[in-house]
């Protein structure tokens, strides 16, 4: 148990903060997991960072770190042993920014239809939406060997695929069917990894002065 790790505040099922965890677990470095109910956050999560926001990464130099792809960017500069920082940088955020931006808009209108009624957002042109930026990545996927830039997963991959999960869970009979088959092998193969499955390990709600788990590593 080292007394200097850092903590990770987290939630289980947020796609933001399962690509940190990735790549925390990726990184091998001691990490310490709290684990936070989004309706119940934890003071001093919120002193760390008032935004609010999963996951926050205060290391122990009392720095913060509260976007995911930072703390993903964090962990692999510090320890990269499986390369995934060996993309092209340029591409891999060209990549990301799509994902984060128009394809999650389009995952949150079409898996949440009654949170943007207001707007008049139709979740099946939504899906259509999701759908072009999918088969994008499919045709990557089936260029490079099997993964977006190349045949091993980098960076881009793990911070893509849980957002490409949820997407494809929004209705797997249709996912199934639709989906080019490439991308649905991709994701398919992330989520049954080693990796992934540690990282979603269950843990109980941290409280102050309560256990501190390490994150899990694998792969
Ligand atoms: N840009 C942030 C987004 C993080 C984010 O939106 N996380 C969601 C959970 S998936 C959250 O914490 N929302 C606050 C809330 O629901 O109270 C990042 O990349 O870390």
């Amino acid at each position: 148990m080292s007394e200097t790790a850092p903590v990770l505040y987290t939630f289980r099922r947020c796609p933001y903060a399962m690509r940190a965890r990735l790549a925390l677990s990726a990184s091998r470095l001691d990490i310490r997991v709290r684990e936070v109910v989004l309706r119940d956050k934890p003071a001093a999560m919120l002193e760390a960072s008032p935004k609010g926001t999963v996951p926050v990464l205060v290391l122990a130099d009392g720095r913060v770190i509260d976007e995911s792809l930072d703390v993903m960017r964090w962990a692999l500069a510090a320890s990269d042993p499986e390369g995934w920082l060996s993309a092209d940088a340029a591409e891999t955020d060209a990549l990301i920014a799509q994902n984060d931006g128009p394809f999650k808009r389009a995952l949150d209108r079409y898996k949440y239809p009654n949170r943007y009624e207001a707007e008049g957002a139709e979740p099946l042109a939504n899906r259509d939406a999701g759908l072009a930026f999918l088969t994008g990545l499919s045709e990557r996927i089936a260029a490079n060997g099997g993964q977006l830039f190349g045949p091993a997963p980098t960076l881009a991959d793990m911070a893509i695929f849980p957002f490409v999960r949820q997407f494809a869970h929004t209705d797997m009979d249709w996912w199934e069917e639709a989906a080019p088959a490439p991308v649905k092998a991709w994701l398919a193969a992330h989520k049954d990894s080693a990796r992934f499955r540690a990282i979603m390990a269950k843990f109980p709600q941290w409280a102050p002065g309560g256990a501190e788990p390490a994150l899990p590593v694998a792969g």
